[in-house]
């Protein structure tokens, strides 16, 4: 389904009529007098304040431009929307909120200029005649920031929720609490904000970058009064929006144990607010002094924040501690707990009685399900759907936010070209196309799916242009997914949607990013016609794509892309959008490598344990491993690996080239020995060379490292590569002892 007027989220029931409505000069808006309307008036009102419009609100019944209409048979959330040439008209019931929801469509239907607030919107204001009937898909539609992690300003804060309100969302999880970070003045407790907001520095690079860490020397710090987060929650309630405070338990609370270390089970440990990534061991102990904080804790929060749900965490909670802690293992004994996840579970049901008596429920990461779920909580599904599955069998509500599709913290674009994220890729198309509701799941469990949202991770953001970037588009395409039924739903008519939205996101100062207007470069070996191909992709609708071969100056007039790129050795090969002979984006580009290998089949000894890109091909698809590019490497954990290339045809060899990753944050370390040998039956083999191999560990940085083995020509169909992996991770490093993991990538011949 396509719309000339282009909403996003795309309205359930659209009707396109004949002719426009002029919006000019002063218009009468009929309006109840009650607040929710009037509400919804002012930020209307506010909206047009760049423009030479005018609203005067007149009484219902009274001649009007706008009516507002009540109608009681419109579900909470639903509204119609008018535009004839005489007039416009929005019905929603008495909440408003649907009222709210058709202004936004309103919004839309106007020229993105409004926007502007550098200059005055001066021209005409002309709306199609539209009929639109609507209501959302899900009444959970939520959009998560971490600013624990990396404190956001205030003034983001709000910028966000603004963004949200446009795409009819109306849950913002603020994650308040980690280890690196406690964001929220609690005033029973000040230090949790003169110790617990601030850390002297920060990790530099990923958490496996470089070994030992490095820090980046910069203090971090910041907090919400309680005056700020009352604004907050005024401001988003004003835009229909709940804010659902997180404060996580009994885990990821090292912020709040440096600054109360009672708390903690002991362990004769320092606690301090974290200054790099990882899941710690240092937990809140299940004291009574503990659940007191907790609870006085909460008790404020649920003050600040009206939402019926309160947000306990709940998620990575190691058990070291309480294994070795006394007070936890007599707690076990008395209450009767066989384990420790027994115990995480007593002590998010005493959390959860304790929020219920003040009338409100939990919601908790999907861990909450381990040891027993507490009787009333909500279940927010992470690590996949298979938890939210079990929780809405066992009629619990659940909102689906699985990590691989809905963690943008993960890359949206190449990493070669992206600012440094956590990993994963994640790309506006897989954004768009995740449906929450699992198809094993019966339509009466699937009622139990109140909705879905994008979790903003901050581990790597530190600014505010940064979230932005990570959010933008794609929090357009979750608020796609979560308002429009999956029949109207395409990723086609969204790009063109989005192809103008940017405009918008432009004037509202929004730093999306901008891949959107960008090539993307896959390669494949045509196995029919003997030939690499490399094809150019881009979101970008009614575009042209404008190539070179090593060649890194792309105009209007290089080579149209028409049909996949043949290439027949190594290339690197440059790309662009271009519409109307004019770049829409940045140049991207891809090398790719081409050799004997290329694209044979092979078969590897023991089966690899990780292999996400081409699986099965990864070695021979022409593209080499990059650094930061985890997910592109092929992952062995075994002491020894054998590769066999089948080339089809006895073919004279007398090199090989590979890369092994080094990062012993994940136990990668690269191999010691290599072997060649050849074979022509593929059964017997002759062994060709043999290597040793050291390296230069002193960069201390995660690194690619090349290698290569050279060896007396010889000719073989089949050439077999066996290496001896790094043996157990090195004394003085990341899991000492641990075996090490091989991560090969790219296996070249020649
Ligand atoms: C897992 S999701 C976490 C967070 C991290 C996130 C990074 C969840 C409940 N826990 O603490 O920030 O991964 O993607």
């Amino acid at each position: 389904m396509e719309t000339r007027s282009g909403i996003i989220p795309m309205p359930n029931q659209v009707i396109e009529g004949q002719g426009t409505y002029l919006l000019q000069g002063e218009k009468r808006v009929a309006v109840s007098p009650n607040s929710a309307s009037m509400l919804v008036f002012g930020y209307l009102t506010n909206a047009l304040k760049n423009t030479a419009v005018t609203l005067k609100p007149v009484s219902p019944g009274e001649q009007a431009d706008i009516c507002f209409l009540a109608d009681s048979s419109l579900a909470d959330e639903a509204y119609t929307l008018d535009v004839t040439s005489g007039g416009i008209k929005i019905a929603s019931n008495q909440t408003s909120a649907g009222l709210f929801y058709g202004i936004q469509s309103l919004l839309q239907l106007m020229p993105a200029g409004i926007y502007d607030t550098r200059q005055k919107y001066e021209k005409k204001i002309e709306l199609p005649a539209i009929h639109i009937a609507d209501a959302p898909r899900f009444s959970h539609r939520g959009a998560m920031m971490d600013v624990a992690r990396n404190f956001q300003p205030k003034e983001e804060v709000l910028k966000f929720l603004d963004l949200m309100a446009m795409y009819k969302m109306n849950k913002f999880h603020f994650h308040l609490t980690d280890d690196q970070g406690w964001r929220i003045e609690i005033k029973k407790y000040p230090r949790l904000i003169e110790i617990g907001s601030r850390r002297s520095q920060t990790q530099v690079g990923f958490c496996d970058y470089y070994y030992p860490r490095r820090f980046d020397g910069k203090e971090q710090r910041g907090y919400y009064t309680q005056e700020d987060i009352k604004e907050i929650v005024k401001y988003a309630s004003d835009r229909f929006i709940t804010v659902i405070p997180e404060i996580e338990m009994p885990g990821h609370a090292s912020a709040a144990l440096a600054a109360y270390p009672e708390h903690s089970c002991g362990l004769g440990k320092t606690y301090v607010v974290r200054d790099y990534f990882d899941v710690f061991d240092e937990v809140y102990c299940p004291k009574e002094g503990t659940f007191r904080f907790l609870e006085n804790v909460l008790t404020e929060v649920i003050d600040l924040f009206p939402s019926h749900y309160i947000h306990i965490g709940g998620d990575e909670c190691p058990k070291k501690a309480w294994k070795k802690c006394e007070h936890c293992q007599v707690l076990m004994k008395r209450e009767g707990l066989p384990d420790e996840e027994a115990l995480q579970s007593w002590f998010i049901h005493r959390i959860e009685q304790f929020v219920n008596s003040k009338g409100r429920d939990i919601i908790g990461w999907d861990e909450i399900l381990e040891g027993g779920l507490a009787p009333n909580a909500t279940l927010m599904s992470w690590r996949g759907e298979k938890g939210g599955m079990e929780a809405a069998r066992k009629k619990h509500h659940v909102i689906m936010t699985p990590g691989s599709t809905c963690y943008y913290d993960h890359y949206q674009e190449s990493p070669e070209f992206a600012p440094l994220a956590i990993g994963g890729f994640l790309p506006l198309d897989t954004a768009y196309n995740y449906n929450p509701l699992p198809v094993e799941l019966t339509s009466q469990e699937q009622s139990y799916i109140i909705g879905t949202q994008a979790n903003i991770w901050g581990e790597y953001i530190q600014t505010p242009e940064h979230f932005e970037y990570m959010a933008f588009p794609r929090l357009l395409a979750m608020a796609e997914v979560q308002w429009t039924q999956p029949a109207h739903k395409d990723f086609y008519s969204f790009t063109r949607r989005l192809d103008k939205e940017f405009e918008r996101l432009d004037y509202c100062e929004v730093n999306s990013c901008r891949n959107f207007y960008e090539v993307s470069l896959t390669g494949t070996w045509n196995s029919t016609q003997n030939v690499y191909e490399v094809t150019l992709n881009t979101f970008c609708p009614d575009a042209e794509i404008h190539y070179a071969v090593n060649d890194s100056v792309i105009l209007a007039s290089s080579p149209l892309y028409t049909a996949p790129v043949r290439v027949a050795e190594d290339a690197v090969i440059y790309a662009a959008v271009y519409r109307k002979g004019k770049p829409l984006g940045k140049i991207t580009h891809k090398s790719f490598t081409i050799n004997k290998a290329t694209g044979n089949f092979y078969t590897c000894v023991p089966l690899p344990s990780s292999d996400k890109v081409n699986p099965g091909m990864g070695l021979s698809d022409g593209v080499r491993g990059y650094a930061r590019e985890l997910r592109r490497w092929v992952i062995f954990d075994a002491d020894t690996v054998q590769m066999t290339f089948d080339l089809r045809k006895p073919i004279s060899v007398h090199k090989a080239a590979f890369a092994f990753l080094w990062r012993p944050y994940d136990m990668l370390w690269p191999a010691r020995v290599v072997t060649a040998s050849v074979s022509n039956d593929g059964k017997e083999f002759t062994t060709v060379g043999n290597q040793k191999l050291t390296y230069d560990f002193s960069p201390t940085e995660g690194t690619r490292f090349p290698v290569s083995l050279s060896f007396p020509e010889a000719l073989g169909r089949y050439v077999r590569l066996e290496f001896l992996s790094g043996g157990g991770c090195p004394r003085g490093y990341y899991h000492e002892g641990q075996p090490s993991r091989l991560a090969v990538d790219e296996i070249e011949l020649y």
